[in-house]
């Protein structure tokens, strides 16, 4: 190989193999027309009477594009809720005369949660089901003499019958996802199965050999039954031909008939793995009276797996432990309408950090997921929308079991997919009241789908995911159905301990030792403006995510029967409902919503990369203390390196400790900026990394600027202007603090601010809090909310004054707010006599509360 691209000469002669390798599969032009409709549609918040009509007056409309969701804002305001019924599209659609004896199709890739299309004012089909594509055949509706024009109406109303029925995400509606016309000749390989490719292709390694089974249908609308002959041609990720098979077909008149090519085999294949994902290509052809009528392209891949209860998971016969992520499909700014280089993006940085295994929780999602995925190589979960609860009603499980065939139909041909999953903690969440039979007609449906699976395709695995509150005895006997068993498990945030988890797990698996085992999701919540030296769970602390993805990895890696982990989640998510530090937002991510990474980021990529990693944490870089021991703050390093030496403004004290690819050293910071560097070395390489840390030393020496107070808070907080809320304290003389009272914290979303992890916790029932301050002149700004749902108006009234003046007088934050809602108020204030300033909180009702204090010279 080397030789030949030497010589140019023969780089050209290689370049024009390539050449005809590829173009010999496409000597004529395909006869099928696909593009997208993407553009130039007009949106309407519904109901509107008529819109599916041709005429019809929509020039009020907006104009937008696709793909889009009626909820990328309304998900994320102050109010609970967000817009859950219809919306209506409309759009022009002139039709090329070229494509006029064509058959003529609309496929959408998605829209949330029922839709109905009209062509023309008539109906063309509806779909029920948010994350599956579906395709109609408007032949029988275009026009060719003008303007056609389409009408969909999208409905993401809750609806008994339609999973998901509960979940932690948002359901955001819309046609989100981009939508195709596709124009072919009368003979075709079927579109309308499910709109799937119409073609299903198996490869299954055997001794030196791959063995291919082609298996499909072929649709015929002309009015003769007619012989065509089909090929389906093998190429390599070169281009090169590997084998090809020809086979006559016959189609009735209107009718279509299946196909199934066995005999076909590629010898010495090239298998696909995360590390090597290779991908061949088959081109299939239908060739009708010496015309080409149809060709499409799939890629596939080889590979053989399995998942097995001691050894865990093996991928061509090789043990190949699944380090893994999952992946929901919204993000900043988008809702869940994201166009592809997006999706693309979110499988590119999982793939950089190292990850080999991917969960797309909890819905099928974009075929660019899957795309990527193929292409860069990541083992993947799929499921179907069934989470926390079932419907009782026939048309629950006829709904499931289409969409889970939609979702095996559509993506077969994907080497990335190895799992099939169908439920997510379905015992876990208790209708109330339990219907009666509830558990058995959800046992009944697992086995249904279950069985429907291994009808659809036998070679893949199938996967259900439960919680640690769901094993067996409790699991109703859900738990025996799939091929692996997934566990949710969250010790040390939702419960338990963090150290308890590699104990669980063990128990778990000497219990039930021929279930193989995937922890399909663990994770803790964080925010970066929290920051704790003593971080627990649920402080949402940037540090204590750190804590639990060390500990719980390391806890999981040493454990060789796992098949495979992964993390809850590789993303910020939307979930409405969730009032966590930043409401409406799942924070579990290795990233923020908007994709930029967290710290934690870099513990997996130092775990799991081979390429160096050196990264200084750097969610913390402002930092405050009061006394002069808090000047000595810690500093920490990821790494994968030999050994790492941390500088503190150019002073180091030698390598630093590596400890479960983290790297910690106590910093002793000075006023302002700070510049923290480490160098590392891996063998005679040396790499480094930078930061700065900002401190604001408000200790004793310079008692001139600014103390801010997160009162009744155990961690600090750093607002949008960048000043630090020091984590609370009691006054002790020389200093400042509560005197009396008693922490308190709501994780209620408080309206009116985003300081959320600010206003959420409070100092109750305090006395006063004193700043030993010098005399002059002060701004005091005080900032509470109503935390307790049980105080009513007149039930909580209370004074807050500073040094004799009010700043709030007789305040009922219930009656003036409402419960839950942020007040802030600044007063000036005068500190005299040396007795600094003293804030007291006389009540005539109830106990006082307070969520932070501001006090600037
Ligand atoms: C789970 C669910 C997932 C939630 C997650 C959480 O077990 O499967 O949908 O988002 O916990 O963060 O609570
Ligand atoms: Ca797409």
């Amino acid at each position: 190989m080397t030789s030949m691209v030497r010589s140019p000469g023969r780089l050209l002669l290689l370049l024009v193999l390539i050449f005809l390798g590829l173009s010999s599969a496409s000597a004529a032009p395909s006869p099928r027309v696909r593009y997208s409709i993407n553009d130039a549609w007009l949106f309407s918040e519904g109901p509107v009477e008529g819109a599916e009509k041709e005429v019809f007056d929509d020039s009020g409309w907006s104009r937008i594009d696709l793909p889009h969701t009626w909820n990328a804002e309304d998900a994320f305001d102050d109010r609970p809720g967000y817009r859950r019924g219809t919306g209506w599209y409309r759009r022009n659609l002139i039709l090329d005369e070229a494509l006029r004896e064509k058959r003529i199709h609309l496929h959408f890739e998605g829209a949330n949660q029922v839709a109905e299309v009209w062509l023309n004012g008539r109906k063309a089909g509806s779909h029920v089901g948010g994350y599956t594509a579906f395709l109609f055949d408007i032949t029988a509706l275009v026009r060719w003499d003008g303007s056609n024009s389409i009408a969909v109406r999208v409905d993401n109303a809750h609806d008994e019958d339609i999973p998901p029925l509960n979940a932690d995400f948002t359901f955001f509606g819309g046609i989100y996802r981009d939508v195709w016309l596709v124009a072919t000749s009368p003979v075709r390989l079927t579109l309308t199965d499910h709109a799937s490719s119409g073609i299903f292709i198996d490869s299954t390694p055997r001794g030196d050999r791959a063995e291919v089974v082609l298996r499909g249908s072929v649709d015929n609308s002309l009015p003769r039954m007619i012989r065509a002959r089909m090929e389906h041609r093998i190429f390599d990720e070169r281009g090169n031909e590997i084998t090809r098979a020809t086979a006559a077909i016959e189609l009735p008149a209107n009718g279509s008939a299946a196909f199934r090519h066995e005999s076909v085999s590629i010898p010495s294949p090239k298998l696909w793995s995360p590390s090597d994902p290779h991908l061949y290509r088959v081109v299939t052809e239908i060739v009708h009276e010496g015309r080409l009528v149809d060709r499409i392209v799939n890629s596939f891949g080889v590979r053989s797996f399995r998942a097995d209860p001691a050894r865990g998971f093996l991928l061509n016969g090789q043990p190949l432990r699944l380090n893994g992520t999952n992946r929901h499909q919204d993000r900043a700014g988008y809702g869940n309408a994201l166009p592809d280089a997006l999706h693309r993006r979110d499988v590119e940085i999982i793939k950089d950090d190292g990850f080999n295994f991917l969960r797309l929780a909890h819905y099928p999602q974009d075929p660019a997921i899957l795309e990527a995925a193929d292409h860069l190589g990541l083992v993947v979960w799929e499921e179907i929308p069934i989470v926390n609860l079932i419907g009782m009603s026939d048309a629950f499980a006829e709904n499931s079991e289409r969409m889970l065939v939609e979702m095996i139909r559509q993506h077969y041909n994907h080497p990335s997919i190895v799992f099939w999953g169908y439920m997510n903690e379905v015992m876990l969440t208790r209708p109330n009241p339990i219907p009666e039979g509830y558990y058995q007609r959800m046992l009944e449906l697992t086995r249904r789908l279950e069985a429907r699976v291994k009808a659809e395709d036998p070679g893949r695995l199938t996967v259900m995911a439960l919680s640690r509150d769901e094993i067996p005895p409790e699991d109703h006997g859900l738990g025996s159905v799939t091929d692996v068993l997934a566990f949710n498990l969250y010790f040390g945030w939702y419960y338990e301990k963090l150290e308890t988890l590699g104990a669980f797990l063990d128990e778990f698996h000497r219990a039930h030792p021929s279930r193989p085992l995937i922890v399909s999701e663990y994770g803790a919540g964080s925010d970066e403006r929290v920051h704790a030296t003593a971080p627990t769970p649920f402080d949402f602390s940037s540090e204590y995510a750190q804590i639990f993805h060390g500990s719980s990895f390391s806890q999981m890696e040493e454990r060789g029967y796992l098949v495979g982990t992964a993390i809850w989640n590789h993303f910020d998510f939307a979930s409405e409902a969730r009032s966590d530090s930043k409401p409406t937002l799942n924070q579990k991510g290795l990233y923020f919503h908007d994709r930029t990474p967290k710290d934690t980021a870099f513990y997996y990529r130092a775990a799991l990369l081979e390429e160096p990693v050196l990264y200084i944490g750097r969610e913390w870089l402002r930092r405050a203390g009061s006394l002069p021991a808090e000047r000595i703050q810690p500093v920490w390093a990821y790494t994968n390196l030999d050994e790492v030496i941390l500088f503190i403004n150019g002073v180091t004290a030698g390598p630093v400790p590596i400890e479960n690819r983290r790297a910690v050293t106590k910093a002793l910071l000075v006023d302002g900026p700070n510049r923290i560097r480490a160098s590392g070395r891996r063998g005679e390489q040396w790499f480094t990394d930078e930061i700065t840390i900002d401190f604001d030393d408000r200790s004793e020496a310079r008692r001139d600027g600014l103390i801010a107070v997160n009162a009744g808070s155990e961690y600090s907080y750093v607002d949008d202007a960048g000043v630090v809320w020091e984590a609370d304290r009691e006054w002790r003389s020389g200093g400042w603090g509560f005197v009396g009272g008693a922490p308190g914290r709501t994780h209620h979303r408080i309206s009116s601010t985003d300081d959320d992890p600010l206003l959420q916790p409070s100092r109750v029932g305090m006395d006063a809090y004193r700043f030993d301050l010098p005399d002059g002149m002060y701004e005091v700004e005080i900032a509470l909310a109503e935390r307790d749902r049980q105080i009513a108006a007149g039930s909580r009234i209370f004074s807050v004054i500073a040094n004799g003046a009010a700043i709030f007088t007789d305040l009922d934050l219930v009656a003036s707010a409402g419960p839950f809602a942020a007040v802030r108020r600044k007063a000036v204030v005068e500190a005299v006599n040396g007795e600094g300033i003293e804030i007291r909180f006389p009540a005539s009702a109830g106990k006082p509360v307070v969520s932070a204090i501001l006090i600037r010279r």
